[in-house]
């Protein structure tokens, strides 16, 4: 007994992982459709050893179909994810559009799992944006121990958070440095990013901040707690895969290093890597691929009463994207539709 799956956006990078992930957690498919818009129509996409080819999502009748993972833009799910949600189709949608819905529940099942039951007013649920994603793995264990006040966040994400194009842009742009004449101007950034680093992500807000900034602050609020007062500086970097995160953390109340290294380590979904000496810590470079939120160089912040600073690693494309949102499905059939 298994659920009828519906990938929408199967073609770009969070569907194909999507695919990927619901392999790889053996998720309990009964059947399986993968959905692209017209232009990719027929295109060949993997679950395991079996082929589907791409349907269209324009014409797809959502009909006694139980989950469909969205993995388009918002423009593309405003049309659609209506339409599925109707059906009587839940939809899981990673784009941005019904995350500050106060309808739509947004869930990180390591965080706020009983948010889940919300998902009748619309029939939608709302996947987080990647850099909030690991960051509330790592916040709502620790703010559980010692009620979290204040937090300031470094983001350093890689480009693979603006699709494919950024990614070509990042290696094309890295040989032109090297072979004369194969110089690739900025395109997808406002300016190179090979050797460099961008303090700007999404678009500018009215205070200054950013709309990747902005994100941040409201999604930390409606996952873990409206009382958390967040700030955050989102950069992109030249790295392929994995968003790396420096987090200061300032509670209500002292938390020591190491209880929080514990409660880390004992926490869902988390891997602690945290040893005081070199390669004690992980790179985005060893995230690539796994399912864990890395969690290193835990420590005292001496400048505040009760302050903890630690860095945070994960696969932008699986905890912050593609594997939560399996996580939210696997999460759905166990709680709402029984059958998985
Ligand atoms: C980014 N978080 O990294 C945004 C969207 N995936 O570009």
């Amino acid at each position: 007994m298994g659920y009828r799956v519906v990938v929408v956006g199967a073609t770009g990078n969070v569907g194909r992982e999507m695919l990927n992930i619901l392999d790889e957690r053996q998720f309990p498919i009964e059947e399986l459709e993968v959905l692209a818009s017209r232009k990719s129509l027929g295109t060949e996409c993997m679950l395991g050893d079996k082929t589907y080819k791409t349907k269209d999502l324009d014409t797809f009748d959502f009909t006694g179909w139980d989950i469909a993972l969205f993995a388009v833009g918002s423009t593309a799910t405003k049309e659609y994810a209506p339409k599925a949600a109707k059906a009587g189709c839940v939809v899981i949608d990673n784009s941005s559009l019904y995350r500050y819905d106060p309808e739509v529940p947004l869930i990180v099942p390591e965080c706020n799992p009983d948010d889940i039951e919300l998902y009748s007013k619309k029939n939608i649920i709302a996947n987080p944006n990647c850099s909030t994603a690991q960051m509330v793995v790592a916040l709502k264990p620790l703010h559980d121990r010692a009620k979290i006040k204040r937090v300031v966040v470094s983001t350093y994400q890689s480009v693979s958070g603006s699709g494919k194009e950024a990614i070509d842009e990042l290696w094309n742009q890295t040989k032109g440095k090297y072979v004369p004449g194969q110089e690739v101007e900025a395109k997808v950034y406002p300016k190179e990013i090979a050797f460099n680093v961008i303090p700007h992500i999404d678009v500018f807000m009215e205070d200054g901040t950013t709309k990747e900034e902005w994100k941040m602050v409201a999604e930390t609020k409606k996952i873990v707690d409206p009382a958390i007062k967040v700030t955050a500086t989102c950069v992109r970097v030249p790295v392929f895969v994995g968003h790396s995160e420096s987090i200061n953390i300032e509670f209500e109340e002292f938390l020591d290093e190491d209880e929080a290294r514990e409660i880390l380590r004992t926490a869902p979904g988390i891997m602690v890597v945290d040893k005081r000496e070199d390669g004690g810590y992980v790179t985005p470079a060893e995230c690539v691929g796994e399912f864990a939120t890395y969690i290193s160089r835990i420590r005292q912040d001496s400048t505040i009463d009760n302050g903890i600073n630690l860095w945070c690693v994960s696969d932008n494309l699986r905890k912050g994207a593609a594997l939560n949102a399996v996580q939210i499905a696997e999460l759905y059939g166990r709680r709402i539709l029984k059958k998985g």
